[in-house]
């Protein structure tokens, strides 16, 4: 069977608060995809980029030195630039699928709402940064943050204490529930393009909503 021809590259990123289950639907999709015979690119923010990974070293790593809200902004986003540069754009242009995990809506949520810079202000610099390279599609896994924080940290019998918690995940739950406010906010402006999909059932529930909406884009 020959490979699916796209007119135009796709550019769909997942969003969503800690543990979510960002990355493990990004495999599951990926998979799907490529045995459909679409070329895919998996990418990730911040990181993906010799200038993005040491960036997301910096942000995350746990350490008691502070970082101001607007120096956490402009290093998101130099990651971001970069990242648009060397692997968004250039794989948009060869016509592939780009599956991102998190983009301007994290930013949006994590700065603008819970480091309280402001929403429109943080959207603006996001937009300046990205010169017009906006995701078609969105897929927010929404759940509960302390779900997604029990997740994270592998608190299952069979993970329990496999990963400890970074900078910003250790932040406390009210920082949490703003982000998950603020994604909300964004899916009530523009439910077509940044889609809702409720990550607390099963995970291949998950993962067939999220094949149909992009089945649905392509
Ligand atoms: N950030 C990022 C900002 O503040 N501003 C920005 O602009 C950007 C881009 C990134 C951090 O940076 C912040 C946000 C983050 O704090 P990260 O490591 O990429 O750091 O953090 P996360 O994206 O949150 O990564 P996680 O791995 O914690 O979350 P995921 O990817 O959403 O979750 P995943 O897939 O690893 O799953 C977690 C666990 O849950 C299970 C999985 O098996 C796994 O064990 N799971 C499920 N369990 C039950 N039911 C389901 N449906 C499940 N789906 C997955």
């Amino acid at each position: 069977m020959a490979p699916p021809i796209l007119r135009q590259g796709v550019f769909i990123t997942f969003e969503g608060g800690e543990g979510a289950g960002k990355s493990t639907l990004i495999e599951q999709v990926a998979s799907q995809l490529a045995s459909q015979g679409y070329h895919v690119v998996k990418t990730r923010e911040p990181g993906s980029t010799f200038l993005g990974e040491h960036i997301r070293s910096l942000l995350l790593d746990h350490s008691e030195r502070v970082v101001s809200p607007y120096s956490e902004l402009c290093l998101f986003l130099a990651a971001r630039a970069q990242h648009i540069q060397e692997v968004i754009t250039p794989s948009l242009e060869q016509r592939k699928i780009v599956l991102c995990d998190r983009f301007n809506d994290s930013t949006i949520a994590y700065q603008g709402a819970a480091r309280g810079l402001g929403l429109e202000k943080v959207e603006h610099v996001c937009n300046f940064i990205c010169q017009g390279v906006q995701p078609h599609l969105t897929l927010y896994l929404d759940i509960d943050p302390a779900i997604g924080l029990s997740r994270a940290r592998g608190d299952s019998p069979q993970k329990i204490g496999e990963h400890d918690l970074d900078r910003i995940e250790s932040e406390g739950i009210e920082f949490h529930r703003l982000i998950r406010e603020a994604f909300r906010e964004i899916h009530e402006k523009d439910p077509t393009r940044f889609r809702l999909l409720d990550a607390s059932r099963p995970q291949p529930v998950v993962t067939a909503e999220a094949m149909q909406a992009i089945r649905a884009q392509l």
